[in-house]
């Protein structure tokens, strides 16, 4: 119960946040991607990274697929430990689809490069209904946690 509603404490003050950057206010969704990066993998060809996409719209919107130069990417969502690949993932209205670590992850395979902490891994993020967004992720250290914003 606490550690729900502190985890819906942050996402809320980090919705508010971008929705102030944002123009918003129409009926369709307005993504925005923040908080993306890679921890540097220890194995050379595979990576995880995480993301926030954000929806200040009041139409909700389904992340469908993830795709890079770089390699094959998937999306992954862990529950009780075992993770689990899926084909879309909802981004409710006024809302937000997070990735981040023991949770929902992007998971890289057959990578061109070893990713290297400074690098950056570009990614198409494709949707059900709203336009491709590219996102340059930027590969982190391997022990790297993103601030939370509190
Ligand atoms: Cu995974």
């Amino acid at each position: 119960m606490n550690r729900a509603s502190t985890g819906l404490a942050v996402l809320t003050g980090a919705a508010l946040l971008l929705a102030g950057c944002s123009d918003g206010g129409d009926s369709s969704a307005g993504l925005s991607v923040s908080g993306a990066y890679i921890p540097q993998p220890v194995s050379a060809d595979m990576a995880a990274g995480y993301l926030v996409i954000s929806n200040s719209g009041s139409s909700k919107d389904e992340l469908t697929s993830v795709t890079s130069d770089e390699g094959e990417v998937t999306m992954h969502t862990t529950d009780g430990g075992a993770m689990e690949q899926v084909s879309r993932l909802p981004v409710p209205a006024h809302g937000q689809l997070v990735f981040k670590s023991g949770a929902n992850h992007l998971m890289f395979d057959k990578l061109k490069r070893t990713p290297k902490e400074g690098r950056t891994v570009t990614v198409e993020l494709h949707f059900a209904t709203s336009d491709p967004v590219v996102v340059k992720m930027p590969v982190k250290s391997a022990t790297y946690v993103p601030k939370t914003g509190h």
